[in-house]
C-alpha cells in the first residue's frame, strides 16, 4: 500500500523509537527479568504512543486506526512485548471506557492511562469462560448504592501491574450474555487480588496474571454503560483489539523476515551464502508475499473504521490472517537460522515464542473463523 506523508513520518517516528530504545542489551535484560524498564515506559508515553488513537480531550493524540497500526507494527517489529504497552490504553483496556464511559469516568480513568501515570486491564476471561465468553460466572449482585462482584478472572495481562481493571460480570444470571454488565474496579479496593504472575512461553515482561474477587463492593456510578449491555461493549472493544493484534502480527513477521534475510546473505554453507540456494529464495519469496497480503488486509480493517465502516467481518479476517501468516513466517526464519534458530543469542527465537500466542488471544483463530462465517451466512 502506498502511504500518505503523514502515515509514512508516524513510521518513520515509531521505527526511530523502536531501534534506539529496544536494544538487544535492553530486552535479554527483559527476558531475564521478566519486568520491562520503567524509563522506556516514560519514554513511550512521552512519544504520545499511549493514546495515539485516543482523543485529545483527554490527553490523546487524536490520530486514526491506521496511525496506531502502524506504530503497533513499528514497535512490535522491534519487540512485541513494548507494543503490549501501546495495545492496552489505545485499544483492549481503554477501548471499553472509550466505548461507554462518561466523561468524568475518562477523565478520571483513561487520561491517566493516556499519560503513563496509571495502568488498566481488561478482565473478560475466565477459567471456565474462554471463548465461550458469555458463560462466565462472576457476578455482580445490587446492595444500595453498590455492587457486590464476586468470582475469578483468568489469562489477564497486565493484571499484576495494574491500578485498574474492567470487570465484566453476570447482573442477570437468566439472560446469558444479554445479562452482563462492565465495571471499572480498582485493584487495590478490598476482596481484589491477584493470582500468581503466570511462567508463560513468550512476551515475558509483561505479567499475566487472575484476577480474584471477593465480596468487592464497587459504587453503582463505576458501573461502566449500561446494565446488562456490557457484552456487546467487550465484543466491539475486541473488534478494535483484533485489529491491533493483527498490526502486532505484521509486525513480528516483519521483524522475522528482515533477520531471516540479514542471516541468509551472512551464513555460508557448501562455499556460499545460503541466500544464493534457490530453495532459501523461494522461502523467503513466498515469506515476503505472505507478509504483504496480511499487510493490506490489516490496514483495509484498520482504513475502514477510519472511513466511519467499522467492519467484525473484516476486523476478524485480519487477526486470522496475520497471526497465522506470522506463525508461518516466523517458523520459516527460525528454520533459515537452523541449529542458531534455537538458541536465545538469535532475535528470532524470541520472536517465534512471542507470536504463538497471537493465533490465541483477544480471540482463536478459530473463533475469528466463526465471525467471518457468521458474517458470510447470516
Ligand atoms: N459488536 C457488537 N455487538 C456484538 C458483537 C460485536 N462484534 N458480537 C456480538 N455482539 C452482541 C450481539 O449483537 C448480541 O447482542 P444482542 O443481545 O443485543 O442481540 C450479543 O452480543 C450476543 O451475541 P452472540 O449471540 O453472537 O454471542 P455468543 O455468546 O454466541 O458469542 C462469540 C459470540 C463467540 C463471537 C464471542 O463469545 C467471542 O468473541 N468469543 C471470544 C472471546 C474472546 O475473544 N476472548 C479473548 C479475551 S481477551 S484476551
Amino acid at each position: 500500500m502506498i502511504f500518505q506523508e503523514k502515515y509514512e513520518l508516524i513510521r518513520k517516528l515509531a521505527r526511530e523509537f523502536a531501534e534506539k530504545e529496544l536494544t538487544n542489551d535492553v530486552l535479554d535484560k527483559v527476558e531475564e527479568t521478566g519486568v520491562f524498564p520503567q524509563e522506556i515506559l516514560d519514554k513511550m508515553a512521552k512519544a504520545g504512543f499511549f493514546g495515539i488513537k485516543l482523543p485529545k480531550e483527554y490527553g490523546g493524540q487524536g490520530g486514526d486506526h491506521l496511525a496506531y497500526v502502524i506504530v503497533m507494527e513499528e514497535i512490535a517489529r522491534v519487540s512485541a512485548v513494548a507494543s503490549l504497552y501501546v495495545s492496552s490504553p489505545n485499544s483492549l483496556a481503554g477501548g471499553p471506557l472509550l466505548l461507554s464511559g462518561t466523561h468524568e469516568q475518562l477523565e478520571k480513568y483513561l487520561r491517566p492511562c493516556v499519560t503513563g501515570e496509571k495502568v488498566l486491564c481488561f478482565a473478560l476471561t475466565e477459567p471456565g469462560a474462554g471463548s465461550d465468553a458469555g458463560s462466565m460466572t462472576t457476578t455482580a449482585v445490587e446492595d444500595g448504592d453498590d455492587y457486590i462482584l464476586n468470582g475469578r478472572k483468568c489469562f489477564i495481562t497486565m493484571a499484576p501491574l495494574s491500578d485498574y481493571a474492567i470487570i465484566y460480570a453476570k447482573t442477570d444470571k437468566s439472560k446469558g450474555s444479554r445479562g452482563i454488565s462492565a465495571f471499572i474496579v480498582h485493584m487495590d479496593w478490598p476482596g481484589v487480588s491477584c493470582g500468581k504472575a503466570e511462567d508463560k512461553m513468550g512476551l515475558k515482561g509483561c505479567a499475566t496474571s487472575d484476577i480474584i474477587l471477593e465480596n468487592v463492593r464497587v459504587p453503582k456510578e463505576n458501573m461502566l454503560g449500561e446494565l446488562n449491555r456490557g457484552f456487546s461493549n467487550a465484543m466491539k472493544t475486541l473488534d478494535v483489539g483484533r485489529i491491533g493484534v493483527a498490526a502486532q502480527s505484521i509486525g513480528v513477521a516483519q521483524g522475522c523476515l528482515d533477520e531471516a534475510i540479514k542471516y541468509a546473505k551472512e551464513r555460508k554453507q557448501f562455499g556460499t551464502p545460503i541466500a544464493k540456494f534457490q530453495n532459501t529464495q523461494f522461502t523467503l519469496a513466498d515469506m515476503a508475499t505472505k507478509l504483504t497480503a496480511a499487510k493490506e488486509l490489516v490496514y483495509q480493517a484498520a482504513i475502514a473504521r477510519d472511513m466511519g465502516k467499522p467492519d467484525s467481518k473484516v476486523a476478524s479476517m485480519a487477526k486470522y490472517f496475520a497471526s497465522e501468516v506470522c506463525n508461518e513466517i516466523a517458523a520459516k526464519a527460525v528454520q533459515i537460522h537452523g541449529g542458531y534458530g534455537f538458541i536465545k543469542e538469535y532475535k528470532v527465537e524470541r520472536m517465534y515464542r512471542d507470536c504463538r500466542v497471537f493465533t490465541i488471544y483477544e480471540g482463536t483463530s478459530q473463533i475469528q473463523q466463526m465471525v467471518i462465517a457468521n458474517a458470510l451466512l447470516k
